[in-house]
Parts: C-alpha cells; sequence; structure tokens
C-alpha cells in the first residue's frame, strides 16, 4: 500500500512547500519584509494631529484590508472542503485506462468542496437546496475533477437555460429576498412554466435536499461520462458516492431551527468529525453502459434530467474515498479551489449531453473573473502533483519564473517541451463520429418530463412522501402569485393525481379533477433514502444527556461507556454549565449549559433517573422542549430510571413505555426503562438499535 509516505501524500508535501512563513520565526513585518515594532497607531503630526501619507505601514495594511474579498461563485457560493484520499479496489483497466483507477495500491490525493447552491458564501447550512459535491483528483496524470451534486438529476437539459435557470431561483432581484431558499414566487414561475424541472424538483422537494450531515449523503456525477480503454473502446458511466455512514436527512422543522441554532451545522459537522479521527468515507461506484447499448432505455442517456434505475443497471463499487485532513486556511483552500468538469484525464472523456458541453465552458470562464485571471492554476490547492510543462506564458498572478522559449515547433528551446510520444500516454479524445445540419431544436428523445419524475414518486416510503407532500405545501404557500401555484399543481398531477390533489388542499388551489398525462412507472427502491441505512453502527451520533442536581451519575457512567465505545459522541447537558451533584455526592462534569444549545443539534437525547435527580428537569423550559423538539422530530429516545417520569409528563398517547422495573421497552425508538442504577446491556441494545435506524416517524404526538 502507498500510504502517506507515498503517493498518498504527493499533495500535502506539494502544500507544505507553498505554507507561508511561520510567525512564530520572527518579528512582524511588512509585504517588503521590512519589521514592524509599532501596529496600534499611526504616524500622525501630533499626538492630535492628522495621519500622514507617509505611513507606508498604515497605508499598506488598510490597502491590504481593502482588497481581501473576491467574488464569491455565482451558485455555490457557501462550501466546505476537506483532504482525502481515493484508491481504487481492483483495476478497472477492462474499461478505463484512467491511471487512478488501475492499481489498489496506489492512493491518489483529493480536496472535495460540499456546497449549498441559492444562498451566499455567509447563508446558513441546513437551507433545503441541492448540494455540491466536487472531487478534485490529483492523479499522477493531472488532475480529474468529479464535479457532482447530492441529486443524480439537474433542474435543466440544456445549458443555455442554465442563467434563466439561476435567475429564476437566486433572490428576487429589486429586494434580494429570499436568501438561501427556494420558496419564492420566480423560480415556482419557471418551474410552472418548465417542465423538464420536475424530476429534480421533486428530488428538491424531498428529504434529500436538507441532509443531516455531508458525511451521510450520496454524490453523482449527474451527466453520462465516457470511460475509454487503452485499445480506445468507451463504455458510458455514470459515477455514484455511496457514504459509509448511509444517506440521512434532517426534517424540515428541524432544519429551520438549526439555521439559527447553528448557521454551520454542517460546515461544523465534517471538520468535527475529521478533528477527532472519525474520517468520513464514501464508496465510488459506476453504472457501466456498453456503447451498443446507447439506445436500450425508454429515455436518452444523454439527458440529464434522467437516472439510469439501479436496478436496470446495478452500481458496481470501484473504489474508496476517505477525507482525513482539514484545510489549513479556508480562503487559501476551500474558497480558491477551481473546478471544472473538462478537467479530465485519459480514460475519462465527455459525452454530447448539452449541460455537460456548456459546463465545460463556463467553468473555466467563471475561474477567471473569481480568481482574477488565468493563473489560478498554480494556487497551492488547485496545483497538480502531475508536472507541469507549457507554452502558456505571463498574466496576472503569474507566481513561475519560466525561461526559454514559448513556442511550439521549436528549434532555439532544443524543441521543448516535446509533444507526448506514441506511447499512448497522451489524453486523447475519444473518437466519435459526429455529423449532422446545424439546428436549435431540443431532441424528441428528451421530450418525456414526467415519467422519471413519477418513478421518484413511487418509488419513495411513505414518510418521504409525506415530507414531499408538506414541502411543496410550504413553498408554494410562500407564492404569492396564485396562478403560478395553480399552473404547479396542474404541472403536479402529470406526476401523480394524489400528489397534486394534497398539495392542492395545502396551498388553496383548484383540486384536478382527474389525473393528467404522466405516464406511470414501476418503482426503484434504490431511490429511497431507506435503501441507504449505512454500515449499521452508530459511530460520531450525538447524544445529549440531560443531567440535573441528584442525577444517578453510575447509571449516566455505565451508558455514556457503552455508547461511546461504539463511537457516539455522548455531552452532558445541565441548566447550567460546571458540574452537577450526583446522587453519591460526587461532582459530574457538564459538557455544556442547556441553553447554550438545542436539540435540534443532536442525534438523540437520554434522560437518566436520580433519587430526587432528573424529575426536576421537568420544570426546566429549555430541558422540556428539548425532549419534546427530539421526540417530534423522530429523533431516539431513551429514558431510564426516574428518567422515565419525564418522559410519562408529557403524555405520549399510545405509545408503550416501561412503567415497572426490570425490563426494557422499546416502542418507535422510544427505549424506557425504570430500572434504577447502571443501565443494563438489555437497555444499552435497544437505544442503540434506535440510533442506528437514526429516525422513527409515525410516533403518537404528545399531548403537553
Ligand atoms: Fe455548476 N457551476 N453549472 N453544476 N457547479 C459552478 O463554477 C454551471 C451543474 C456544481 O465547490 C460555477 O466555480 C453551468 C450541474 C458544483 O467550487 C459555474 C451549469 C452540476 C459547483 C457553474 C451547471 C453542477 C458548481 C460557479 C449548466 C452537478 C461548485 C462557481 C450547464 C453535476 C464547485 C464555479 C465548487 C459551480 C456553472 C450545472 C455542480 C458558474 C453553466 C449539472 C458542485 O461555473
Amino acid at each position: 500500500m502507498t500510504d502517506s509516505a507515498g503517493i498518498g501524500d504527493a499533495k500535502q508535501r506539494q502544500r507544505d512547500r507553498y505554507r507561508a512563513q511561520d510567525p512564530a520565526s520572527g518579528p512582524l513585518t511588512t509585504d517588503q519584509g521590512v519589521t514592524v515594532d509599532h501596529t496600534d497607531d499611526s504616524l500622525a503630526a501630533g499626538e492630535r494631529g492628522p495621519t500622514l501619507l507617509e505611513d507606508f505601514h498604515f497605508r499598506e495594511k488598510l490597502t491590504r484590508f481593502d482588497h481581501e474579498r473576491i467574488p464569491e461563485r455565482v451558485v455555490h457560493a457557501r462550501g466546505a472542503g476537506a483532504y482525502g484520499y481515493f484508491e481504487p479496489y481492483e483495476s478497472c483497466a477492462e474499461f478505463t485506462r484512467a491511471g487512478f483507477l488501475q492499481d489498489p495500491s496506489v492512493r491518489t490525493p483529493v480536496f472535495v468542496r460540499f456546497s449549498t447552491v441559492q444562498g451566499p458564501r455567509g447563508s446558513a447550512d441546513t437551507v433545503r437546496d441541492v448540494r455540491g459535491f466536487a472531487t478534485k483528483f490529483y492523479t499522477s496524470e493531472g488532475n480529474y475533477d468529479l464535479v457532482g451534486n447530492n441529486f443524480p438529476v439537474f433542474f435543466i437539459q440544456d445549458g443555455i437555460k442554465f442563467p434563466d435557470f439561476v435567475h429564476a431561483v437566486k433572490p428576487e432581484p429589486h429586494n434580494e429576498i429570499p436568501t438561501g431558499a427556494s420558496a419564492h414566487d420566480s423560480l415556482w414561475d419557471f418551474v410552472s412554466l418548465q417542465p423538464e424541472t420536475l424530476h429534480a424538483i421533486m428530488w428538491l422537494m424531498s428529504a434529500r435536499a436538507i441532509p443531516r450531515s455531508y458525511r451521510m449523503m450520496q454524490g453523482f456525477g449527474v451527466h453520462t461520462f465516457r470511460f475509454v480503454a487503452a485499445d480506445g473502446r468507451g463504455t458510458f458511466v455514470k459515477f455514484h458516492w455511496k457514504p459509509k455512514l448511509g444517506a440521512h436527512s434532517l426534517v424540515w422543522d428541524e432544519a429551520q431551527e438549526c439555521q439559527g441554532r447553528d448557521p454551520d451545522f454542517n460546515r461544523r459537522d465534517l471538520w468535527d468529525a475529521i478533528e477527532a479521527g472519525e474520517f468520513p468515507e464514501w464508496e465510488l461506484g459506476v453504472q457501466l453502459v456498453p456503447e451498443q447499448d446507447e439506445f436500450a432505455f425508454d429515455f436518452d442517456l444523454l439527458d440529464p434530467t434522467k437516472v439510469i434505475p439501479e436496478e436496470q443497471v446495478p452500481v458496481r463499487p470501484i473504489g474508496r474515498m476517505v477525507l482525513d485532513r482539514n484545510p489549513e486556511n479556508f480562503f487559501a483552500e476551500t474558497e480558491q479551489v477551481a473546478f471544472h468538469t473538462a478537467n479530465v484525464v485519459p480514460g475519462i472523456d465527455f459525452t454530447n449531453d448539452p449541460l455537460l458541453q456548456a459546463r465545460n465552458f463556463s467553468y473555466l470562464d467563471t475561474q477567471l473573473i473569481r480568481l482574477g485571471g488565468p493563473n489560478f492554476a498554480q494556487l497551492p490547492v488547485n496545483r497538480p502533483v502531475a508536472p507541469v510543462r507549457t507554452n502558456q506564458r505571463d498574466g496576472y498572478h503569474q507566481g513561475g519564473i519560466h525561461s526559454g522559449t514559448s513556442y511550439s515547433p521549436n528549434s532555439l528551446g532544443g524543441g521543448c517541451p516535446a509533444l507526448a510520444g506514441a506511447d499512448g500516454s497522451a489524453f486523447s479524445h475519444y473518437t466519435e463520429r459526429v455529423d449532422g445540419a446545424k439546428i436549435r431544436r431540443r431532441s424528441d428523445s428528451f421530450q418525456d418530463h414526467y415519467s422519471q419524475a413519477a418513478l421518484f414518486w413511487h418509488s419513495m416510503a411513505p414518510w418521504e412522501r409525506q415530507h414531499i407532500v408538506a414541502a411543496f405545501r410550504f413553498e408554494l404557500g410562500k407564492v404569492t402569485a396564485l396562478a403560478v401555484r395553480q399552473r404547479t399543481v396542474d404541472e403536479l398531477n402529470h406526476v401523480d393525481h394524489e400528489l397534486a390533489v394534497q398539495v392542492a388542499r395545502g396551498v388553496g388551489a383548484q383540486e384536478p379533477p382527474e389525473a393528467g398525462a404522466g405516464a406511470y412507472k414501476p418503482a426503484s427502491p434504490a431511490l429511497s433514502l431507506d435503501s441507504l441505512p449505512g454500515d449499521g453502527s452508530i459511530r460520531t451520533r450525538q447524544i445529549a444527556v440531560l443531567v440535573t442536581d441528584g442525577v444517578d451519575a453510575a447509571q449516566v457512567t455505565s451508558v455514556r461507556e457503552a455508547l461511546a465505545a461504539q463511537g457516539a459522541v455522548v455531552e452532558a447537558l445541565a441548566p447550567t454549565d460546571g458540574t452537577v451533584l450526583g446522587a453519591d455526592g460526587e461532582k459530574y462534569t457538564v459538557d455544556r449549559a442547556l441553553p447554550t444549545v438545542a436539540s435540534v443539534l443532536y442525534d438523540a437525547v437520554l434522560l437518566p433517573g436520580g433519587p430526587t435527580g432528573t424529575p426536576a428537569l421537568a420544570d426546566d423550559p429549555d430541558a422540556m422542549r428539548f425532549v419534546r423538539d427530539a421526540y417530534r422530530h423522530g429523533k431516539p429516545v431513551g429514558a431510564l430510571g426516574s428518567g422515565v417520569g419525564v418522559l410519562a409528563a408529557m403524555e405520549p398517547r399510545g405509545l408503550r413505555i416501561d412503567s415497572e422495573h426490570g425490563r426494557t421497552v422499546s416502542d418507535h425508538g422510544v427505549v424506557t426503562d425504570m430500572t434504577p442504577g447502571a443501565a443494563s446491556e438489555e437497555f444499552t441494545r435497544a437505544f442503540t438499535e434506535a440510533l442506528v435506524a437514526h429516525r422513527h416517524w409515525d410516533r403518537p404526538p404528545l399531548r403537553c
């Protein structure tokens, strides 16, 4: 295995070379290296006099500050990134000559940036939106960028519509409202008039659009790409990232509260997990379609609004990616990273998907303005680890000192850099025969906009359907133009009549009298989040234990140790910070004060008992809200000893909870055990099972 000493760390070694001067290595200086002994007062003519122009330190300091900002990305402005590595499971030589997919002993360094799309850099993480999932592979043959999303389909089919779509979804131009949200007139106006958006809109209204964590979300290349083998043979390929921890989502009420409680919720989660050594991991899978099967589907492979159902073409796992290092400087790395769909390596090529073709223009173009010139590939995060020898020269921010000639062919420079030889190492475009008349017209094979939206709907679990209906009601309920609400409902009627009726009822639109023209398709179970439960572990799940004076500390310790041993993160929360006094008279350390956190920041809550202990929490409004919210959001709730009484006081109607000592009762993810003292193995097992399941829907409501 080529490990940290090998190519896997080639990027790290390269980064080390570009690290700025260690601030501890000497005194403060100007940009010119002149040492500075005073940076708090400007040079002035007299103690109360005007500042002098000759104060070059003052002028440099202010000027540099004034120029700190660069334009944010026009879309995907808010993001978080991390470094890591990719390793293939076995050689993929049968399909592609891409060097990084040949040898399981070779680790390729990567940088991944996750993002939301609509909101600006300072917007909240848990908004309803698509998430970007962009990966830069620093391969020995040059950089390969897989610039994907967490949905497998896009809103439009042709890149020429991208500015229209983005203008519609972005905040409205007159008042720049709403931030980080799609619930406004112009987006739904566009959607209702452009049926090709419907399939991606179904994803946007689903739980996929509010992921629990970047570490718990799938990624997709979206387009059909092309693998090219050494003999020139092409194979169509769709890329899939599957998270080891499974795919999990928030619920809408929770996501909205999170926006205030912790706008950095997803970003912090990624950072903290990596710092804790809990390295997020995804499996890379491919769906492969031989060239001769190009027309074997009832949709066009080039249409980016379509999935290839996994039941039709299974996803073949080919490798894994692990993110194991946080960036050292957000601006230098996460903000300046420049992805480009046209960054491909030999063995990976494009198809004629019109969305992909447009992207191949747009990304380079956008970097030129965003990063201020053509030399952005020299920035440390963008630098390939493969050698770079070009005849490109000059331009803003040129960081290299080139010598010799810069044209080809040349004799004065010894003909260097020479062209790659005939050894087949150079990139060569896939030889595809193309002919046709110049036309501006969408292919007939791109015209079915309803079947796969219906496929998605019919593949959802009941709880996912409820979320989708609620999301449509929320979004359309915010639309002021009633005609737009109605037109959207009428479009949904082509996807599914029942869906359209339910949405219409929520937003005061007319219920369509009969089903629309949409074609019903059999379900694809792989589209449901229920198909991605994860590895069955509870690693990194955040569990809140609510404690107060009189708590049964031995009980807390026993359950805490049992859960922590399985990789969960357990925190003791109390009405105030510091310590609480356990029932045994010992002090028990509190991790956080309840008023500083909220249930939405945790995956589960546990109420331990104590002779005079936890029931006191029943008088604490923060604690009660905490438990109520966790319950309402379907999170595992555990209660031990007298803690069961706190839960019972909320009167969960019809829910089975323990009412006698000596046994554990588990119902809808609520696990109770009245037994005092250390938690039993049975309780820990049942609570762990509830955690593995992540969320528990259809709970009976609480009476109070
Ligand atoms: Fe992008 N997209 N996009 N996009 N996109 C950008 O590039 C664009 C599309 C995606 O973390 C921009 O550097 C066009 C699909 C991600 O830095 C820009 C079209 C998919 C990121 C751009 C699309 C994506 C971007 C903005 C339609 C999923 C963030 C800043 C033809 C497969 C990358 C930038 C990062 C960013 C253009 C459609 C994913 C303007 C024209 C489909 C993950 O170049």
